[in-house]
């Protein structure tokens, strides 16, 4: 790694700039790389900085505190022991629902302009899974862009173009191939001027080879043995940024197992905004279409002009978004009652002491 960097290669925006200085000038600004619980590899003008995150940070860890890979960060401490101090506000970050625990979100990436939605063609593209995956990237802040790989295994790549675009209203759907280079030239545009892109997508479905073929050298290790059915182990373990040599910043990712949703309402309408447009033509303001007279949804489905199960994964996913949402907001009240029962125990031996 070079030892100098400019930050704007790292895709330092004014913004980010302009909150940096609202902070001690003797910090460091540096764009994290990687980042595990305890520490992350943050990329600063002197070069790589190995920090671990201070216990202010440490103890919102719950509420997404803790350096991601993409944040922009602030280091204080000395150069054998660098301590992040500040997590610069995000401009967008992609969550999903914590797969190993209740009611938390994760965190999968900062700061981020452009999400590659990225799934194998295959015998048809997994459009349940890529419903969610929009909803989450609207809810980001980020625009999506779905990227159906291995065109060269795949006998009818427009089918699949179809049937993905009837789930992304509004979102570019791209046809790649790593083999023939087939519309690689298409995804490196969405690098230029700096931006920061990510791959996220079930595993296997070549993202690292995507990483490569556009860095144009081997920066990922990618599976070498093909396994048939797309499943078996994931190759890439850890999230990281990689600048590219010719502009633009890329975040690998690890294939996700599952896409929980988050709190993410708004980012579900944006991903359904066909339903949203028939449904103002319901009406009823609060139509539900299901059965009432003059419902626009449900005559669209009838005319074949909006599929079933465009509905029913709206459905779907609505509720586990409003669960979700139930289960946040009853950890909120209890962790509320916990602070108040603290507040009134140190008011209650304050007077105590007082008193003596
Ligand atoms: N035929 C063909 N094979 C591809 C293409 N892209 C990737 N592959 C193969 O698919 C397999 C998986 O590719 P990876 O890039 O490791 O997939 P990944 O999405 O990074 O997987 P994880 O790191 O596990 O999430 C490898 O054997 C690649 O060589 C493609 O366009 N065409
Ligand atoms: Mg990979
Ligand atoms: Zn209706």
């Amino acid at each position: 790694m070079a030892d100098l960097v400019d930050l704007a290669t790292l895709g330092l925006s004014d913004r980010i700039a302009a909150l940096a200085r609202q902070h001690p000038g003797d910090l460091t600004l540096g764009r994290v790389v990687r980042a595990d619980r305890g520490f992350a590899f943050v990329m600063t003008p002197a070069g790589m900085a190995i920090g671990r995150p201070a216990t202010r940070l440490v103890k919102d860890a719950d509420d997404g505190g803790l350096p991601v890979v993409g944040d922009w960060v602030l280091i204080g401490g000395d150069a054998s022991e660098p301590l992040i101090e500040v997590v610069l506000e995000r401009a967008t970050s992609i969550v999903r629902r914590d797969p190993g625990r209740a009611a938390r979100g994760q965190v999968l990436a900062a700061n981020v302009d452009l999400v590659l939605i990225t799934h194998p063609i295959g015998d048809g593209p997994n459009l349940a899974r890529i419903e969610r995956e929009l909803a989450l990237v609207w809810d980001s802040g980020a625009r999506p862009v779905v990227v159906l790989t291995k065109a060269d295994e795949s006998d009818d790549p427009g089918a699949a173009v179809r049937s993905a675009a009837e789930v992304a209203p509004g979102v570019p759907v791209h046809v790649t191939s790593a083999v023939s280079g087939e519309g690689v030239d298409e995804i490196r545009s969405y690098l230029s001027g700096g931006a920061t892109v990510v791959l996220i997508g079930p595993s296997g479905s070549g993202k690292s080879t995507l990483v490569n073929v556009l860095a144009g050298e081997d920066l990922r290790a990618t599976r070498e043995v093909r396994v048939s059915d797309g499943r078996g182990r994931h190759t890439t373990v850890s999230r990281e940024l990689l600048p590219l040599p010719g502009g633009g910043l890329l975040i690998d990712t690890p294939g996700l197992r599952a896409v929980g949703m988050w709190d993410s309402a708004e980012g579900l309408d944006q991903a359904f905004s066909d339903i949203a447009e028939y449904a103002e033509g319901c009406r009823f303001r609060d139509c539900t279409h299901t059965g009432e007279p003059g419902c626009a949804v449900e005559a669209a489905i009838a005319a074949g002009e909006l599929p079933q199960r465009r509905l029913d994964s709206y459905r779907e996913l609505s509720a586990e978004i409003q669960h979700v949402t139930e289960q946040i907001d009853m950890r909120a009240r209890q962790d509320r009652k916990r602070e108040d029962k603290r507040l009134a125990k140190a008011i209650k031996q304050y007077y105590r002491q007082l008193g003596r």
